[in-house]
């Protein structure tokens, strides 16, 4: 059986030549949230992929929680990411960006004014969040978030429709994949442990997931939902969230996308960047699929978390349309070209992860580079 890696899919409005997705990678070497020549350059060379998805971008300087995290809600900052999208076109390939809101993830050295990062109730988060003073980067805690007032909620909306009305149309992306997951703002409104609001945004199931769903659908009609992506993470630990029901709660989400026709639904499974299995947090990923599809949903299937090419090719014979690799893509900018030729794989080097310039960045080789 030929490999099905390697077979095209349409998804949305996009052509894929293959079903590799490069995941989205926060790497930190966007000074003043603007992407330089050298984004640029590394997206270019990734550029066989199937679709690419750009590092988690910020929709508004209140969004912001790290440094040096590109963003979309500047002039310098769209033009910026259209020398992106240009130069991964050139190479024939397509590319998204990734629509971030940090919430509660955020220092005050980072927000507007200095003030206190926003969240869906003042609880902070157990969580570090990277700083750069005078040119040295470090971790620190995040700042103790204030609880958003119900009158913000459709100034929220508003800032994720129109940075998705700019992606597409100012900086060129093929379309935008919203971040739902991770413990970030969506994540917080709904999970029980970071949202404990007794509004219209808090407490069932259907209150808790208002917020995702309203940003869905401003986004959807205002680009239409065969260039959007949704990125869900039902389980992680990442950033300190936690529900009480995690199954009754995406299941009811699955159901409710169901309608919009988006392109692609990314899903994390287990602990981002960890354990794909974790023992205290069960969750049946077939059965949120399933609720999905009975819903009449159609949208792309991609998986995400430690694939190794013969999980993917599992994965794609189990019903997965896409699988997205994240750290494979760090170190290996023809990853196709490699996954095709069985060729062995690059090493990533963690400690060029984050921030600084081309080492670790642009200087992998490729295959016929080596
Ligand atoms: C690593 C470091 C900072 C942010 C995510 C956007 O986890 C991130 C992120 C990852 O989604």
């Amino acid at each position: 059986m030929t490999s099905s890696l390697f077979s095209p899919l349409r998804v949305g409005r996009m052509e894929l030549p293959n079903r590799i997705v490069m995941a989205p990678l926060t790497r930190n070497r966007a000074p003043d949230a603007i992407p330089t020549p050298l984004m640029a350059e590394y997206y270019a060379q990734r550029a066989s992929a199937g679709l690419l998805i750009t590092e988690a971008t910020a929709i508004s300087h209140q969004g912001q929680g790290y440094a040096d995290v590109p963003g979309l809600y500047g002039t310098e900052q769209l033009d910026g990411w259209r020398r992106v999208t240009d130069a991964v076109h050139a190479r024939g390939g397509r590319i998204v960006t990734q629509l971030w809101h940090v919430g509660r993830v955020s220092h005050v050295d980072l927000q507007p004014d200095g003030q206190r990062p926003v969240a869906p109730s003042a609880i902070a988060a157990r969580t570090k969040t990277y700083l750069i003073k005078d040119g040295k980067g470090s971790f620190v805690p995040t700042s103790e978030p204030r609880a958003l007032a119900a009158e913000e909620m459709p100034g929220i909306v508003h800032d994720f429709r129109h940075a998705a009305r700019h992606a597409v149309t100012t900086a060129g992306f093929d379309g935008v994949e919203v971040h739902g997951a991770n413990g970030y703002l969506l994540d917080q409104f709904l999970k029980t442990g970071a949202n404990q609001r007794s509004d219209y945004y808090g407490g069932s199931i259907p209150n808790r997931a208002r917020l995702l769903l309203e940003v869905m659908r401003a986004i959807v009609d205002e680009i239409g939902g065969d260039r959007v992506g949704l990125r869900l993470s039902p389980v992680t630990p990442a950033n300190d969230v936690t529900d009480e029901n995690p199954q009754a709660l995406f299941e009811y989400v699955m159901k409710q996308l169901a309608p919009l026709h988006l392109a692609y639904i990314h899903i994390i499974e287990g602990s981002t960047g960890g354990l794909r299995e974790l023992p205290d947090r069960p969750f049946d990923y077939e059965a949120m699929k399933q609720a999905y599809r009975r819903a009449g949903g159609h949208a792309a299937w991609m998986v995400n978390n430690g694939y190794t090419p013969e999980m993917a090719e599992q994965a794609l014979e189990h019903g997965a349309d896409l699988v997205a690799f994240g750290k494979a893509y760090i170190a290996n900018p023809d990853l196709v070209e490699r996954l095709r030729a069985k060729a062995p794989l690059n090493t990533p080097d963690t400690a060029t992860f984050y921030g600084g310039g081309a080492r670790g960045y642009t200087d992998y080789p490729t295959l016929g580079q080596a």
